[in-house]
Protein backbone atom coordinates (compact mmCIF):
# COMPACT_ATOMS: atom_id res chain seq x y z
CA UNK A 1 0.00 0.00 0.00
CA UNK A 2 1.42 3.48 -0.89
CA UNK A 3 1.88 5.79 2.41
CA UNK A 4 -0.54 8.53 1.24
CA UNK A 5 -4.05 7.75 0.00
CA UNK A 6 -6.29 9.83 -1.50
CA UNK A 7 -10.17 9.67 -2.35
CA UNK A 8 -10.42 11.55 -5.90
CA UNK A 9 -11.79 11.31 -8.90
CA UNK A 10 -10.95 13.05 -12.27
CA UNK A 11 -13.58 15.72 -12.88
CA UNK A 12 -12.68 17.28 -9.92
CA UNK A 13 -10.48 20.35 -9.57
CA UNK A 14 -10.95 20.41 -5.92
CA UNK A 15 -9.30 17.15 -5.26
CA UNK A 16 -7.11 18.28 -8.19
CA UNK A 17 -5.00 20.51 -6.01
CA UNK A 18 -3.85 17.82 -3.86
CA UNK A 19 -3.76 15.12 -6.17
CA UNK A 20 -1.03 17.95 -8.48
CA UNK A 21 0.95 18.50 -4.70
CA UNK A 22 1.24 14.93 -4.35
CA UNK A 23 2.80 14.11 -7.44
CA UNK A 24 4.83 17.33 -7.44
CA UNK A 25 6.44 16.60 -3.86
CA UNK A 26 7.41 13.14 -5.25
CA UNK A 27 5.24 11.23 -2.98
CA UNK A 28 4.22 7.68 -2.67
CA UNK A 29 0.68 7.91 -3.16
CA UNK A 30 -2.14 6.25 -4.27
CA UNK A 31 -6.16 6.95 -5.42
CA UNK A 32 -9.09 5.50 -4.50
CA UNK A 33 -11.86 6.16 -6.76
CA UNK A 34 -14.85 7.91 -5.68
CA UNK A 35 -17.35 7.54 -8.24
CA UNK A 36 -19.51 10.77 -8.25
CA UNK A 37 -20.97 10.30 -11.67
CA UNK A 38 -22.92 7.19 -11.36
CA UNK A 39 -23.38 6.45 -7.88
CA UNK A 40 -22.99 10.30 -6.38
CA UNK A 41 -21.34 8.24 -3.56
CA UNK A 42 -20.06 11.16 -1.63
CA UNK A 43 -23.99 11.65 -0.93
CA UNK A 44 -24.07 7.63 0.83
CA UNK A 45 -24.55 7.47 4.36
CA UNK A 46 -21.88 5.05 4.36
CA UNK A 47 -19.02 7.67 2.97
CA UNK A 48 -20.31 10.07 5.31
CA UNK A 49 -20.03 7.41 8.22
CA UNK A 50 -16.77 6.25 6.89
CA UNK A 51 -14.68 8.74 4.76
CA UNK A 52 -16.10 12.43 5.44
CA UNK A 53 -18.81 13.69 7.19
CA UNK A 54 -18.85 16.62 5.10
CA UNK A 55 -19.93 14.38 1.99
CA UNK A 56 -16.98 15.48 -0.43
CA UNK A 57 -13.39 14.45 -1.98
CA UNK A 58 -10.62 15.05 -1.56
CA UNK A 59 -9.98 12.87 1.31
CA UNK A 60 -6.07 12.50 2.12
CA UNK A 61 -5.33 9.37 4.30
CA UNK A 62 -1.86 9.16 6.22
CA UNK A 63 -0.49 7.47 9.38
CA UNK A 64 -3.85 7.34 10.75
CA UNK A 65 -4.66 10.72 9.57
CA UNK A 66 -8.17 11.50 7.83
CA UNK A 67 -8.09 15.06 6.39
CA UNK A 68 -10.95 16.83 3.65
CA UNK A 69 -10.96 20.18 2.82
CA UNK A 70 -8.25 20.87 0.02
CA UNK A 71 -6.32 23.89 1.86
CA UNK A 72 -6.24 21.46 5.01
CA UNK A 73 -4.58 19.07 2.92
CA UNK A 74 -1.96 21.47 1.33
CA UNK A 75 -0.90 22.72 4.53
CA UNK A 76 -0.57 19.62 6.16
CA UNK A 77 1.55 18.24 3.04
CA UNK A 78 4.06 21.62 2.95
CA UNK A 79 4.48 21.11 6.58
CA UNK A 80 5.47 17.46 6.00
CA UNK A 81 7.46 17.59 2.70
CA UNK A 82 8.55 21.33 3.34
CA UNK A 83 7.67 22.23 0.02
CA UNK A 84 5.54 24.44 -0.91
CA UNK A 85 5.64 25.86 2.44
CA UNK A 86 4.75 29.89 2.92
CA UNK A 87 7.56 30.64 5.56
CA UNK A 88 7.51 33.23 8.75
CA UNK A 89 3.30 34.37 9.73
CA UNK A 90 3.26 36.62 6.87
CA UNK A 91 3.23 34.28 3.98
CA UNK A 92 1.30 31.77 6.22
CA UNK A 93 -1.34 34.76 6.28
CA UNK A 94 -1.52 35.89 2.50
CA UNK A 95 -1.21 31.97 1.86
CA UNK A 96 -4.62 31.44 4.26
CA UNK A 97 -5.95 34.70 2.45
CA UNK A 98 -6.05 33.49 -1.22
CA UNK A 99 -6.57 29.74 -0.18
CA UNK A 100 -9.99 31.37 1.59
CA UNK A 101 -10.77 33.61 -1.42
CA UNK A 102 -9.77 30.81 -3.84
CA UNK A 103 -12.31 28.36 -2.00
CA UNK A 104 -15.65 31.33 -2.22
CA UNK A 105 -14.73 33.11 -5.51
CA UNK A 106 -12.53 31.67 -7.92
CA UNK A 107 -12.64 27.76 -7.75
CA UNK A 108 -15.62 28.13 -5.37
CA UNK A 109 -17.63 29.41 -8.50
CA UNK A 110 -15.62 27.85 -11.64
CA UNK A 111 -16.58 24.52 -10.43
CA UNK A 112 -20.25 24.49 -9.70
CA UNK A 113 -20.37 26.27 -13.13
CA UNK A 114 -18.52 24.17 -14.93
CA UNK A 115 -20.37 21.62 -13.59
CA UNK A 116 -23.93 22.84 -13.89
CA UNK A 117 -23.07 23.84 -17.39
CA UNK A 118 -21.37 20.59 -19.05
CA UNK A 119 -21.52 17.70 -16.31
CA UNK A 120 -24.96 17.96 -14.74
CA UNK A 121 -28.15 16.45 -16.17
CA UNK A 122 -30.42 18.16 -16.89
CA UNK A 123 -27.78 21.03 -17.10
CA UNK A 124 -28.63 24.40 -15.15
CA UNK A 125 -30.66 26.60 -15.25
CA UNK A 126 -29.44 29.85 -17.74
CA UNK A 127 -30.05 32.76 -14.90
CA UNK A 128 -27.99 30.34 -12.26
CA UNK A 129 -25.10 30.18 -14.87
CA UNK A 130 -25.15 33.88 -16.19
CA UNK A 131 -25.31 34.79 -12.16
CA UNK A 132 -21.73 32.95 -11.52
CA UNK A 133 -20.01 33.99 -14.80
CA UNK A 134 -20.55 38.11 -13.50
CA UNK A 135 -19.01 36.72 -10.36
CA UNK A 136 -16.29 34.08 -12.18
CA UNK A 137 -14.97 37.40 -14.29
CA UNK A 138 -14.90 39.33 -11.88
CA UNK A 139 -12.34 36.61 -9.56
CA UNK A 140 -10.20 35.93 -12.63
CA UNK A 141 -9.58 39.82 -13.07
CA UNK A 142 -8.56 40.10 -9.46
CA UNK A 143 -6.25 37.23 -10.03
CA UNK A 144 -4.94 38.51 -13.41
CA UNK A 145 -3.88 41.20 -12.23
CA UNK A 146 -2.60 39.96 -8.96
CA UNK A 147 -0.18 37.81 -10.99
CA UNK A 148 0.64 40.74 -13.51
CA UNK A 149 3.31 41.94 -10.95
CA UNK A 150 5.30 38.52 -9.95
CA UNK A 151 5.49 35.17 -11.29
CA UNK A 152 3.57 33.41 -8.23
CA UNK A 153 1.16 34.24 -5.88
CA UNK A 154 3.74 35.55 -2.89
CA UNK A 155 6.52 36.12 -5.53
CA UNK A 156 9.32 34.58 -7.10
CA UNK A 157 9.00 30.95 -5.81
CA UNK A 158 5.45 28.81 -5.75
CA UNK A 159 3.64 27.79 -2.74
CA UNK A 160 0.34 25.95 -1.71
CA UNK A 161 -1.72 29.18 -2.39
CA UNK A 162 -0.34 28.72 -6.35
CA UNK A 163 -1.38 24.97 -5.43
CA UNK A 164 -4.66 26.01 -4.74
CA UNK A 165 -5.75 28.25 -7.29
CA UNK A 166 -4.95 26.23 -10.16
CA UNK A 167 -8.04 23.79 -8.98
CA UNK A 168 -10.01 24.66 -12.17
CA UNK A 169 -7.74 25.77 -14.50
CA UNK A 170 -6.39 23.54 -16.57
CA UNK A 171 -9.99 21.98 -17.70
CA UNK A 172 -10.42 21.84 -21.33
CA UNK A 173 -11.82 25.66 -22.20
CA UNK A 174 -15.44 23.80 -24.03
CA UNK A 175 -16.02 22.72 -20.66
CA UNK A 176 -16.58 26.11 -19.55
CA UNK A 177 -17.77 27.56 -22.61
CA UNK A 178 -15.17 30.37 -22.46
CA UNK A 179 -10.96 30.22 -22.45
CA UNK A 180 -9.44 31.32 -18.96
CA UNK A 181 -6.33 31.43 -20.32
CA UNK A 182 -6.93 33.49 -23.58
CA UNK A 183 -8.68 36.24 -22.30
CA UNK A 184 -6.32 36.57 -19.03
CA UNK A 185 -2.91 36.49 -20.50
CA UNK A 186 -1.38 36.88 -17.15
CA UNK A 187 -2.76 33.71 -15.56
CA UNK A 188 -2.05 32.29 -18.60
CA UNK A 189 1.60 32.68 -18.46
CA UNK A 190 1.51 31.65 -14.76
CA UNK A 191 -0.51 28.49 -15.60
CA UNK A 192 2.43 27.70 -17.89
CA UNK A 193 5.01 28.15 -15.31
CA UNK A 194 3.34 26.02 -12.56
CA UNK A 195 2.51 23.61 -15.45
CA UNK A 196 6.55 23.25 -16.21
CA UNK A 197 7.62 22.14 -12.46
CA UNK A 198 8.59 18.70 -12.57
CA UNK A 199 6.22 16.39 -11.51
CA UNK A 200 3.36 17.93 -12.73
CA UNK A 201 -0.40 16.50 -14.98
CA UNK A 202 -3.34 17.03 -16.34
CA UNK A 203 -6.16 16.13 -13.67
CA UNK A 204 -7.37 14.04 -16.36
CA UNK A 205 -3.86 12.10 -16.23
CA UNK A 206 -3.83 12.24 -12.36
CA UNK A 207 -6.54 10.90 -10.96
CA UNK A 208 -9.13 8.21 -12.52
CA UNK A 209 -12.62 8.49 -13.84
CA UNK A 210 -12.26 9.76 -17.02
CA UNK A 211 -13.97 9.96 -19.25
CA UNK A 212 -16.96 9.53 -17.43
CA UNK A 213 -18.23 6.11 -18.32
CA UNK A 214 -21.34 6.33 -21.99
CA UNK A 215 -20.50 10.02 -22.36
N1 LIG B 1 -13.84 23.36 -0.11
C1 LIG B 1 -13.77 21.96 -0.43
C2 LIG B 1 -14.68 21.65 -1.62
C3 LIG B 1 -14.82 20.16 -1.87
C4 LIG B 1 -15.93 19.83 -2.85
O1 LIG B 1 -16.88 20.60 -3.07
N2 LIG B 1 -15.82 18.65 -3.49
C5 LIG B 1 -16.84 18.21 -4.44
C6 LIG B 1 -16.22 17.57 -5.66
S1 LIG B 1 -15.41 18.73 -6.71
C7 LIG B 1 -17.67 17.11 -3.80
O2 LIG B 1 -17.11 16.20 -3.24
N3 LIG B 1 -19.00 17.18 -3.95
C8 LIG B 1 -19.84 16.12 -3.50
C9 LIG B 1 -21.30 16.38 -3.70
O3 LIG B 1 -21.68 17.47 -4.09
O4 LIG B 1 -22.07 15.45 -3.45
C10 LIG B 1 -12.31 21.59 -0.73
O5 LIG B 1 -11.56 22.48 -1.14
O6 LIG B 1 -11.91 20.44 -0.50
Amino acid sequence: MAEYQLYCFAQSGNAYRAALMLNLIGADWEPIFVDFFSKGEPRTPEYRANVNEMGEVPVLVHKGKRLSQSGVILTYLARHSGKFRPEGEDEELETLRWIIFDNQKVNGYLGPYRFLRTLARPPGDPTVLGFLKGRIDNSLAILDKRLATRPFLLGNRPTIADLSLVGYLYFPPDEFGFDIAAQHKSIAAWLERIKALPGWKHPYDLMPGHPIPGR
